[in-house]
C-alpha cells in the first residue's frame, strides 16, 4: 500500500442512475484545483475499488440522490476501507441518502463509524463545509486520514 495522491475521485453507488449531482462536483472540485476522476452513476463497488488502486487518490466523493444511498454506502465502504485497498485516502459521502429524513442522525453516525470520514446531509451549509474541506486538501496536498473535526462534525444525511 503507498501513499495517495493529489487526485479526488468523484463517484456514483452501484444503484444511483443520477448524473446532474455528480456533474456538479466535479466542478466544484476542480474550481478548487484539485484533479477529477468522475466515474458516473451506477458505479459497481468493485469498479471503485478498482479505481482507487490505480489511481490512489487523496479523496473518493460518494454522491447519492435515489434515497438507497444509506444501504449503497454500507457495502462500498466496506470494500474501500479493505487491507488491499490505499492508506490515508479519504472517503466522503453526501446527497439524498435516504428516502425519509427521520433517523438521519443516526445512519450519518453509522456511515462514520463504517469508515466514511465525513457524511454530508443535502442542507445548504453542506457545500460550504465541503468546499471548506476540498481547500485544506489543496493546502496540505498529500495527507494522512482524518477530516478536521470542525467539518466532520453534525454532518448528516
Ligand atoms: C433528473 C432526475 C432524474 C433523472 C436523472 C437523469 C440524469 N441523467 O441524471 C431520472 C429520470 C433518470 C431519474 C430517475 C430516478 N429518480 Co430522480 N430526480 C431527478 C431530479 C428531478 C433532478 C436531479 C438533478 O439532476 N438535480 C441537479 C443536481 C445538480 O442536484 P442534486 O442532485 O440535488 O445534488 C445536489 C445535492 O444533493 C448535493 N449533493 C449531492 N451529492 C453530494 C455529495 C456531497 C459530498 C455533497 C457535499 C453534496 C452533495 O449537491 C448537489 C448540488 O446542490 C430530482 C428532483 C430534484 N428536483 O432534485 C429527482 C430525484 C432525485 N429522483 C428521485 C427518484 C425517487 C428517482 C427514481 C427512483 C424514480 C423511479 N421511481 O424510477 C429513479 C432512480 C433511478 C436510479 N436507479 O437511481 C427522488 C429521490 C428521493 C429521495 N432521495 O428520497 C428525487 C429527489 C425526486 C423526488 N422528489 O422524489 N431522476
Amino acid at each position: 500500500m503507498s501513499a495517495v495522491s493529489a487526485v479526488v475521485i468523484v463517484s456514483s453507488t452501484v444503484s444511483d442512475a443520477h448524473t446532474w449531482n455528480l456533474v456538479f462536483l466535479q466542478l466544484l472540485v476542480e474550481e478548487v484545483g484539485l484533479p477529477v476522476v468522475n466515474l458516473g452513476p451506477c458505479v459497481p463497488e468493485e469498479l471503485l475499488a478498482a479505481e482507487c488502486l490505480l489511481r490512489e487518490p487523496a479523496l473518493v466523493v460518494i454522491s447519492s440522490v435515489n434515497g438507497h444511498g444509506y444501504q449503497d454506502c454500507l457495502g462500498l465502504i466496506r470494500r474501500l476501507r479493505a487491507a488491499d485497498q490505499p492508506e490515508g485516502m479519504l472517503v466522503v459521502a453526501g446527497g439524498k441518502l435516504a428516502v425519509l429524513a427521520e433517523g438521519a442522525t443516526r445512519r450519518a453516525e453509522h456511515l462514520r463509524r463504517a469508515g466514511f470520514d465525513a457524511v454530508f446531509d443535502d442542507g445548504p451549509d453542506s457545500l460550504v463545509t465541503f468546499r471548506q474541506m476540498l481547500v485544506t486538501l489543496t493546502g496540505e496536498g498529500h495527507r494522512t486520514r482524518g477530516v478536521p473535526s470542525e467539518l466532520s462534525a453534525g454532518r448528516t444525511p
